[in-house]
């Protein structure tokens, strides 16, 4: 079979686009193909490992497509077999059908595998004490509260590497969501809700964090840098930080809250108790919802309709996000 100059030359032209796609895959802009921590690096397999099953049908299909198209074209003395009557083969059906019913099982359960074991709520593997940070997603910023440290940071979060990091995470404003995607995959920060999250970095290194879920006017601004360092530069810091930096206060906060952009900012005191205030503002000081963790505080939202949850004891005119943010709570 002679190819012809035409089909040649989209040959020529398939792989060219098929290399650049590949080439441009080492990108920054491909920060989930480069992972620097253990979730990450899971992730990276489970998407490696579905591409590859996908691509057993992908790229047979394509290739018939043009060999097909090719092969069994109308010219003059053609050799090609021409079966108008053809209907029906079994071997084929068999292969057809057998083929992408074997790759959805085998998809399946490797889904199952991976959504247990990267379940964010689930300690990670460590024989180092994780590090709590709690996060909250206000317009248009990031705050960090380190519980333990007892400091605060604004739009950036610094932890030592190869140390488990359980970010909690909330929302004190419409619904978004937290993402650092070279550490792991992103997750929803909700009004009324304390989400767990479970990342570690491999490595020192700043790495992108930013807003993944539309949010208001300044929404794009929320990027933030995750520092991981190592364990003294991380002690350091905190000491820095607890030495040089104002205090955070509730009035503070509450001006934190509003509405607007800004830089960097650490603090070196947090108001106590101020993370479960904002979960609580909402809810009558309930938490309605907890994604996973300790199955005695969660109470999951479909049980919550079902028991019928009393809304005229919430106070919905306290703020106007706590109308916008449930009516986004869909999942
Ligand atoms: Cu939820």
């Amino acid at each position: 079979m002679k190819l012809t100059r035409g089909f040649r030359r989209l040959a020529v032209v398939l792989s060219l686009l098929g290399l650049a796609v590949m080439l441009s895959g080492c990108g920054e802009q491909f920060v989930v193909l480069d992972p620097k921590g253990v979730v990450g690096k899971h992730q990276l397999d489970l998407i490696l490992i579905t591409t590859g099953l996908c691509l057993i049908v992908v790229v047979p299909v394509i290739v018939m497509a043009f060999v097909f198209a090719y092969r069994y074209r109308n010219r003059a003395g053609s050799k090609a077999d021409y079966q108008p009557t053809w209907e029906h083969n079994t071997k084929l059906e068999l292969l057809w059908w057998g083929i992408p019913i074997l790759i959805i099982v085998i998809l399946g359960a490797i889904t199952a595998h991976y959504t247990y074991k990267l379940e964010p709520s689930k300690a990670l593997a460590s024989d180092k004490k994780p590090i709590v940070i709690q996060v909250t997603s206000l317009d248009w910023k990031w705050l960090f509260q380190y519980p333990d440290q007892g400091i605060a940071t604004v739009n950036y979060v610094e932890f030592p590497a190869n140390v488990p990091v359980r970010f909690e995470l909330t929302s004190d404003a419409p619904m978004n969501s937290f993402w650092i995607p070279q550490l792991g995959g992103q997750i929803y920060t909700m009004s009324g809700m304390a989400m767990k999250l479970n990342l570690m970095a491999d490595e020192p290194g700043t790495y992108m964090g930013m807003g993944a879920n539309f949010s208001g006017r300044e929404f794009g601004k929320m990027r933030f840098d995750a520092k991981a360092t190592t364990q003294a530069e991380f002690d350091n810091w905190v000491k820095n930080v607890k030495s040089t930096a104002p205090a955070l206060t509730q009035e503070g906060y509450d001006k934190l809250a509003e509405q607007g952009t800004m830089g960097t900012q650490d603090y070196s005191s947090i108001p106590a108790g101020l993370f479960d205030k904002i979960v609580t503002k909402y809810t009558n000081g309930t938490v309605i919802h907890q994604h996973g963790g300790d199955a005695s505080a969660s109470t999951d939202m479909n049980d919550m309709n079902m028991e019928g949850m009393d809304m005229s004891g919430m106070d919905m005119s306290t703020s106007q996000s706590t109308t916008d943010a449930q009516s986004a709570h869909d999942h």
